[in-house]
């Protein structure tokens, strides 16, 4: 049988993923400057997105020789069952040893828990260079935007030090703009972290690596485009059997086309915006951008399941992105 659901992805406007703003430029010439006073590297990624969007650049021009710890935060949206497997194929492919797994908003995560004690000890084991006889360790974390990166350091700095958190953090991409000053994250042995801006490959060539870093807010929906995002989301949850946006959505069954989504939803969400027809009268249509939302908040919140999107990459397949 011929499956009624696209195969592959197109978009409309390809061009729509490439976000790389000034400050991108300047954080990550920023960060190659506090180099040298870094001994260890966190490296945060979303983990509904383990291999999608991940900037490969940071190997060459920021993690180097140094210890580097791989964190997929936002585990609480993520698939669970695919987890250990995405550990050890990133563990074999990269040479990455330590992959953990953390969820933010949990005070008692254990992946958050052993951040601290996997870099202490990393970096006791490491060659630390010209900071040998330097007696606190600084860490870097770095990653693509919203992933979590000011949550992560503003949990373990209350964590060890009971004080308030003193990173920005926000929903949408690009709250951090630039390299802050250090923060404590503990006392005994002293450790700092320097929070980063999130940053982007400046070309990505990969359009579906691109539209899921969008899918889950790594770059701002405006850029892209509501209704670019919500038609990526409709192909990928059709595509893998998942139909929860049907009784969401308020359609009878599942479709292919984001048009005929949005405007069954508009029914429910009754949201309408006013335009002016050709004929020169003002007209009332359906807000298919708010619907649109709608659907990419259901499935951002969690509501529509728990996702691995690099799914063709794990357990079957083992293929490399
Ligand atoms: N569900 C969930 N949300 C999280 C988690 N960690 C962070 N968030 C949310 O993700 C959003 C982005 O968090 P930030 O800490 O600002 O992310 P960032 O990587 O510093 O972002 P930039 O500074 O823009 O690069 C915020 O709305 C956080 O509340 C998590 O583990 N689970
Ligand atoms: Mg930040």
């Amino acid at each position: 049988m011929v499956s009624k659901f696209r195969e592959v992805y197109k978009a409309v406007d390809k061009n729509a993923v490439h976000w790389f703003p000034g400050h991108m430029g300047k954080g990550l010439r920023q960060m190659q400057q506090k180099l040298k006073m870094v001994d260890c590297v966190i490296e945060v990624h979303d983990a509904r997105i383990p291999y999608s969007g991940r900037n490969t650049d940071f190997k060459h021009t920021v993690t180097g020789l140094r210890p580097h710890i791989l964190v997929l935060n936002k585990k609480d949206l993520s698939d669970t069952s695919t987890h250990d497997d995405i550990a050890n194929q990133i563990k074999k492919n990269e040479g990455i040893d330590h992959v953990l797994y953390t969820n933010c908003k949990d005070q008692q995560c254990d992946g958050v828990r052993s951040i601290v004690p996997t870099a202490k000890y990393l970096i006791q084991n490491s060659n630390r260079f010209n900071r040998s006889e330097q007696p606190e360790y600084n860490l870097m974390i770095i990653g693509v935007p919203n992933v979590g990166k000011s949550s992560l350091t503003n949990v373990l700095r209350n964590r060890h030090l009971k004080t308030k958190g003193a990173s920005q953090v926000g929903a949408v991409a690009g709250i951090t703009r630039s390299v802050l000053t250090r923060i404590k994250i503990s006392e005994k042995p002293l450790i700092y972290m320097y929070d980063t801006p999130g940053i982007l490959i400046p070309h990505i060539k990969n359009l579906e690596h691109g539209m899921k870093l969008a899918s889950v807010s790594c770059m701002q929906d405006h850029l892209v485009g509501e209704i670019q995002i919500a038609d990526y989301i409709l192909y990928w949850l059709n595509k893998n059997g998942f139909f929860g946006y049907v009784e969401l959505m308020n359609l009878k069954e599942p479709t292919d086309d984001i048009q005929e989504v949005l405007l069954s939803a508009s029914a429910i969400l009754n949201k309408t915006v006013k335009y002016k027809h050709p004929d020169g009268t003002v007209k009332v249509r359906p807000d298919f951008d708010f619907a649109a939302r709608h659907l990419i908040r259901a499935f951002r919140d969690g509501q529509l399941g728990k996702f691995n999107l690099d799914n063709e990459y794990s357990q079957k397949t083992h293929e490399n992105p």
